[in-house]
């Protein structure tokens, strides 16, 4: 802990990107850091609002204990006692049934030296390897598909490989919302080199497709068939590099034979993807003749039943045509969370020993069997997420520690996720809020210490360890998870091999792990960063590994040729096409695809507290082509159930020409917290990748119909609400004020009373008013505290209701006075300017009409000239296909006016 005003540089806590951070001083806005290798600086609008992240509502700050016969009664109790009960309530349940009765769940988001402890603890200590991760359902396709082609988890390349390429493909990646950061910096390349090419390859036009020359709309899963074809068509063509092939890799026949056999002409292959031949024959020729080319991938990819595949398909080109690990060239995964490649560095995975060692091999399991001095270390591999938490259904997993994850929103099957932590019967969970769709269901609560109070590293998917720092005191009793599961280890009766006094002993341990009989069979080695002290390791600025030696990163890894296989050579896997394991049917005609939005991350926890990241997309929605609408009898702009055989959800239409016809897609941001019926991973299916275990999330047969209701509203209040008077509703955080969206049903007798019952205003507060056109079924209302607008309700038939800006601006004035009072009733400025409607850049505030006056007024023909004008776009730039899609309206109106 430094002084709250000397600068603190730190890591962004969201996406894989991993970019530094620079705190001048808790009071004002975060920074990038100019110095780190990821950013230059840059921050997205995630990163900008970290500021608006920092405040103690709804944290989690003691240990709590429920009783389960008074669910929403917790008790405050000491950290003594709550470790002393995790302990007792672990060793007692190995004890009755066994060490693989206990499981731990964890996240790509915990820092490396928890992940490390977590991982010590449960395969060393406990000696069961049911502890898996999150990284299951993100990372888990990638790390099994760089061991079958590589040897080991490796991703060979590095950032400024994007900038060198002259062909850039991005594979089921929203690059430009999920990684903006990296994503501006392909944009700062393409224009300085126009000439670089750049595909998607993406079911969904997304807002990523705005740098894309060639945007491939594949049809859902059939990535495999394309990259088959794309084999066929180099090995067609001689466009491989034959003394590479030959020099550095085997089962090129196998592979090849199974890519002709699969993929057939190009005519068939086109009808396979649902691409035009046009489009296959440009992509596979701009590969052929591109040396410098990097293929990103990421969930379209990894999250598949087919993902290790998908993942070894797009690997077998890159080797075919010799580009792996060189500068501008290679098969580059992703990462997604912060720390989802440190989480693989320590073993996370429940079928992965620690530095990158492996069950498999006894002679590696002896190795940190002595390392740990941990004689009943675990011999084979735990249970990976799903069917962990299938077990837990069963009644198998009798007890689990849940830390830095939510997975009543973020598994598959979701409703029966939440059913096996009912049946299990001790649930602790680790988090740094409060009240989580998980942690409702948790017997203990134990509170963590949050981004700006943890210390620790972080690799991002470059493999660039980068310190987070802390930068502010921890509030109330939060601790480091480091710390926790160090305290269960001692209590379990392992006090030597868990005395940490603090980060940096556990990261000198891992960076000794890695190093550990390593005679370079396994290129993860941070031999250089054993030994750090105190100082040093708080000094430790972003470094690459391998770290051989002190101060010495590294940047392309097995651009040489060499592979860490048994013979060094890299492997070609043969992969075949596999249909969808759940197709479409009259019952469920669409195909359901869920993903992410620009400003919100995962369920909400941190980003749905900031008030700039809930004004671009506030409410749940699912995005419909046009054409599926209409035969499936939903309206743009109105509510829809969206079911599949194991759940459903309500969300807001939104018809967009971006998708494909028969593809739906809703985001997988919302739960119970935000909203009444969101959350989407109640729908998905729970079929998984048979090799990595990763779940199928893009791909579940759905239908969708229309959610009648009689009246919808809007209402905004600095209080709480009673909700159990709405049929749907969805919330979005503001500054000190809760803006609800809702909707319900039937007739209502006396509308007043019911605004004011749903408000929790009581008859008495005076200052209220109110405009009734019930002919109409149009109710406002508005209530006052100390002049200071309090409430606000509009209720309309359909969805004709104010501006949500404007009312928002009303609730940051000090004073409302006579005038306002009235637009308020109107529930539109009366005699005012107009507004600037919903924001489409967060960073500037800006909002859509602002956009398309300026657009306008004054013939603004890109959006940098939008930039000029209004500054929107400026900052992050993750707006600027928006921005662009607006002047095109713009330009279409014109045309057509
Ligand atoms: N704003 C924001 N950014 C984030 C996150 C966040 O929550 N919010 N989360 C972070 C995390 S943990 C992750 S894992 C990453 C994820 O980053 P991405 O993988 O970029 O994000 P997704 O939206 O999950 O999915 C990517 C795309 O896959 C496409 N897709 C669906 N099916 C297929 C298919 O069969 N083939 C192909 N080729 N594509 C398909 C979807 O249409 C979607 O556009 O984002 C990280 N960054
Ligand atoms: N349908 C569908 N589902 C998906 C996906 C998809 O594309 N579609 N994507 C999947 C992917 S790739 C991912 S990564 C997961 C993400 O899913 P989750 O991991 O479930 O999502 P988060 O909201 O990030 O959960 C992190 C939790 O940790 C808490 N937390 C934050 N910092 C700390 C800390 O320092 N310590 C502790 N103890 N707690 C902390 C947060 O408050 C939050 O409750 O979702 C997966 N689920
Ligand atoms: S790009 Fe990712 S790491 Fe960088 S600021 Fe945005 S969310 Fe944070
Ligand atoms: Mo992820």
């Amino acid at each position: 802990m430094r002084a709250a005003n000397a600068p603190v540089l730190t890591t962004c806590p969201y996406c894989g990107v991993g970019c530094g951070v620079r705190v001048d001083s808790v009071k004002t806005p975060v920074r990038g850091d100019e110095q780190h290798p990821a950013n230059a600086g840059r921050l997205c609008v995630k990163g900008s609002a970290l500021g608006e992240t920092l405040g103690l509502d709804g944290r989690l700050l003691y240990p709590l204990r429920r009783d389960r016969a008074a669910p929403d009664a917790l008790q405050r109790i000491d950290w003594n006692a709550a470790l002393d009960e995790v302990a007792a309530r672990f060793a007692r349940t190995i004890a009755e049934h066994g060490p693989d009765s206990v499981a731990f769940y964890v996240s790509g988001q915990l820092l490396t030296e928890d992940y490390y402890v977590a991982n010590k603890l449960m395969k060393g200590f406990i000696g069961s390897a049911n502890i898996d991760t999150n990284s299951r359902l993100c990372m888990s396709s990638a790390v099994a598909g760089h061991k079958r082609a590589f040897g080991e988890d490796i991703v060979p390349g590095c950032y400024e490989d994007f900038e060198l390429a002259d062909l850039v493909v991005l594979v089921g990646s929203n690059t430009a919302w999920c990684h903006p950061v990296l994503y501006q910096r392909i944009v700062a390349e393409k224009e300085r080199r126009p000439q670089m090419r750049i595909v998607v390859v993406d079911p969904r036009h997304t807002p990523t497709c705005d740098l894309a020359d060639l945007h491939l709309p594949l049809a859902p899963g059939s990535d495999v068939a394309l990259f088959n074809g794309l084999l066929a068509w180099l090995a067609r063509h001689d466009a491989g590099d034959r003394d590479y092939v030959e020099a550095h890799t085997q089962g090129v026949d196998a592979a090849l034979a199974c890519a002709q056999a699969t993929a057939g002409d190009l005519d068939a292959l086109a009808a396979r993807c649902e691409l035009t031949r046009d489009k296959l024959e440009t992509f596979y020729r701009w590969f052929a003749e591109t040396e410098k080319t990097v293929t990103l991938f990421s969930q379209g990819v990894n999250q598949s039943r087919q993902g290790t595949d998908k993942v070894n398909a797009i690997i077998n080109c890159h080797l075919y045509t010799g580009r792996v690990g060189k500068p501008g060239s290679g098969p580059f995964s992703m990462t997604g969370q912060p720390n989802a490649m440190g989480g693989r560095e320590v073993g996370g995975l429940s079928n992965t020993l620690a530095a990158h060692l492996e069950f498999s091999d006894a002679q590696q399991r002896d190795c940190v069997s002595r390392f740990w001095n941990a004689p009943r270390l675990a011999s084979t591999p735990g249970l990976k997420a799903v069917d962990l938490f299938d077990a837990m259904h069963a009644g198998h997993i009798k007890a689990v520690w849940i830390i830095a994850t939510n997975p009543v929103v973020s598994l598959p099957d979701a409703d029966r996720v939440r059913e096996a932590l009912r049946r299990c019967d001790f649930v602790v969970v680790s988090d740094v809020v409060a009240s989580t769709d998980t942690s409702r269901h948790a017997d203990l609560l134990l509170p963590a210490q949050a981004w700006g109070e943890k210390d620790g590293t972080v690799t991002n998917s470059e493999r660039c360890i980068s310190r987070q720092r802390a930068f502010r005191a921890a509030p109330g009793e939060a601790q480091p998870d480091w710390w926790v599961l160090a305290e269960v280890g001692k209590r379990l009766g392992h006090a030597g091999a868990f005395t940490y006094a603090s980060a940096h002993e556990i990261f000198d341990e891992h960076a000794r792990l890695s190093a550990f009989e390593n005679d370079g069979e396994r290129l993860f080695d941070l031999r250089g960063l054993v030994g750090l002290g105190a100082a040093a390791y708080d000094a430790l600025a972003p470094i690459r590994w391998p770290v051989l030696q002190p101060g010495q990163g590294s940047d392309r890894l097995l651009g040489d040729g060499r592979f860490p296989m048994p013979d060094g050579r890299a492997a070609f896997v043969a992969t075949e096409p596999q249909r969808p394991a759940h197709p479409v049917s009259a019952a469920f005609p669409l195909i359901l695809n869920t993903g992410r939005v620009r400003d919100q991350w995962h369920t909400m926890t941190r980003t749905g507290t900031a008030p700039t990241l809930g004004a671009h997309l506030p409410e749940p929605f699912v995005d419909v082509h046009p054409g599926d609408a209409l035969t499936q009898g939903v309206r743009d702009g109105a509510l829809a159930r969206v079911s599949t055989e194991w759940g459903s959800l309500v969300a807001r239409v939104r018809c967009r020409t971006e998708l494909r016809r028969g593809q739906i897609f809703v985001p997988i941001h919302w739960n119970d917290q935000f909203a009444s019926d969101a959350r989407v991973g109640a729908l998905v299916n729970p079929v998984v990748d048979p090799i990595s275990g990763e779940p199928e999330f893009k791909h579940t047969p759905a239908r969708i119909e229309d959610f009648g209701f009689d009246w919808c509203g809007v209402l905004f209040t600095r209080g709480d609400i009673e909700r159990t008077q709405l049929a749907w509703w969805a919330r979005v955080q503001l500054a000190g004020v809760q803006r609800y969206e809702f909707a319900g049903r039937g007739a209502v007798a006396d509308r007043g009373a019911w605004a004011r019952a749903v408000l929790g205003i009581d008859d008495a507060t005076p200052d209220w008013i109110e405009y009734r056109d019930e002919a109409n079924g149009v109710y406002h209302a508005a209530a006052f505290r100390e002049g200071r607008l309090h409430a606000c309700l509009y209720i309309a038939p359909s969805s004709a209701l104010p501006s949500r800006q404007w009312l928002a601006e009303r609730f940051e004035r000090a004073r409302i006075t006579g005038r306002d009072r009235l637009s308020l009733l109107a529930g539109a400025p009366v005699g005012a300017a107009a507004d600037d409607g919903p924001l489409v850049c967060s960073c500037f505030r800006v909002g859509r009409n602002a956009i398309v006056r300026a657009i306008r007024e004054r013939a603004l023909k890109s959006p940098k000239e939008v930039t000029a004008c209004l500054k929107a776009g400026g900052n992050c730039g993750s707006c600027v296909p928006e921005i662009r899609g607006l002047l095109a309206d713009c330009a279409l109106a014109e045309e057509s006016s």
